[in-house]
Formats: structure tokens, C-alpha cells, sequence
């Protein structure tokens, strides 16, 4: 288990989509994720009024604060600063890393979506607490992306003094080919948030996880 100086366990990031679940049952996966052993939760919405974002996040902070867990809000510093969220992430097309630092101040946690080195760099210095670097393998999730290898991942890690997690594709069943990489923990969408049975699942992904953490 890395932590940070934002004492921040990265082990198992889950990351949402709501795909077609109504609330109720969208709040009840996250719960039952929360209570599993999901150590940080990333609310990810796209195509949503402030409104609807905001409420979705307030109904999702109040799960993940009983269970003691950080929030992050992908994008969307306004909704993390509403909710009072522990921070928020960003990728190459939202705001510039260092102006999401200047607005959220220093002790929020400052999340940034990673492909290359180059990028790596930048982000650090603009102020970045983490990186998800991906993705690693093809994902179905609606999202703007492009591969990145497990050597551009490895490099990252042992370049950059810096918590990185794992992003796309990531299944209970590839999790092991991430032994030795150096990440601080692996981040995932639908292999959770699908799952017929999402306790036994978190349950067995972080079996994983601890064999190459
Ligand atoms: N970001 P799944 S890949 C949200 O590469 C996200 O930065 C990515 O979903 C990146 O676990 C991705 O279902 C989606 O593959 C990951």
C-alpha cells in the first residue's frame, strides 16, 4: 500500500459510469463497493447539467464519507469545490494543471490523466498529486484515449517520484500483468461497475491487487 503525503491509499480506484442504472441502483453499487474494499471513488459524468452533477455528487459523497473513502470529481473543479470533495481529475482536454491547482489551492488531491512521458513531466510540475496513466489495455468505456504500454507505464513510475495508478482495460484477470510496474494501485470502470456481483468482485480484484502491490 503507497501512500502519500495526502496519506491517499490508491490501491483500488474505482471510477463510475451510471451506464443505464436508475440512482437508487447506481448509489447501491457504490455503496456496496464502498463497504468492499474500494479505497478511492472518482464520480466520472459527462454530458450532465451542474445541477444533475452536482446532486449526483452530494448523494455520492455522503456514501463515501460514511466509509471514510476520498472523492474525486472527474473534470469539474466547480463541483468539486461545491461538494467539498477530497479533489478532482483532469485529462488533456480539460483545465491546464496548473490553474486546477491554483483554484483548488494545495491540499486537495489533483488527479491527471497520463500517455508519455513528456506529459508526465508537465503535469508535475504544474502541481499533480497522481497520475492515471492509460490505457493499458482496449477499453469499452466511453472515453478519448490511446494505448499506452506497460514500459511507457513502467517508465513513468520509475522516472517520476509520484503515485501512478493503471488505467483501461484493467480486469480482475489481467491485474497480475501489472506485477512490477511500480504503481501505486490499479484504476477501473466496468469490470466493477458491471459486475453481476459487485462484493464478490471488488473482493476478488483486490486479492489481486495485493499480489502486486
Ligand atoms: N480513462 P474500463 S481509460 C476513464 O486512458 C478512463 O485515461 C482512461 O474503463 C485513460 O476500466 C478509461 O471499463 C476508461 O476499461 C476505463
Amino acid at each position: 500500500m503507497i501512500m502519500t503525503n495526502k496519506n491517499v491509499d490508491y490501491s483500488l480506484y474505482l471510477v463510475t459510469d451510471r451506464y443505464d442504472y436508475s440512482d437508487k441502483a447506481f448509489l447501491q453499487i457504490i455503496t456496496q463497493a464502498c463497504e468492499s474494499g474500494v479505497t478511492l471513488l472518482e464520480l466520472r459524468e459527462k454530458d450532465v447539467t451542474s445541477k444533475r452533477y452536482f446532486e449526483l455528487a452530494k448523494s455520492v459523497k455522503q456514501v463515501t464519507d460514511r466509509f471514510d473513502i476520498p472523492l474525486i470529481i472527474d473534470d469539474r473543479v466547480d463541483i468539486c469545490l461545491a461538494v467539498d470533495a477530497a479533489g478532482v481529475h483532469v485529462g488533456d482536454n480539460d483545465l491546464p494543471v496548473y490553474k486546477v491547482r491554483q483554484m483548488i489551492g494545495p491540499n486537495k488531491i489533483l488527479g491527471v490523466s497520463v500517455k508519455d512521458m513528456a506529459r508526465a513531466i508537465e503535469a508535475k510540475e504544474q502541481g499533480a498529486d497522481y497520475f492515471g496513466v492509460g490505457a493499458i489495455y482496449p477499453t469499452k468505456t466511453k472515453v478519448i484515449t490511446k494505448h499506452t504500454s506497460i514500459e511507457t507505464l513502467k517508465n513513468i513510475t520509475e522516472q517520476m517520484n509520484i503515485p501512478v495508478n493503471a488505467i483501461g482495460g484493467i480486469k480482475e484477470d489481467n491485474i497480475s500483468s501489472l506485477k512490477n510496474t511500480g504503481i501505486a494501485g490499479v484504476c477501473m470502470v466496468s469490470d466493477i461497475m458491471q459486475a453481476p456481483d459487485v462484493q464478490t468482485k471488488v473482493a476478488h480484484v483486490l486479492g489481486q491487487v495485493k499480489k502486486i502491490l
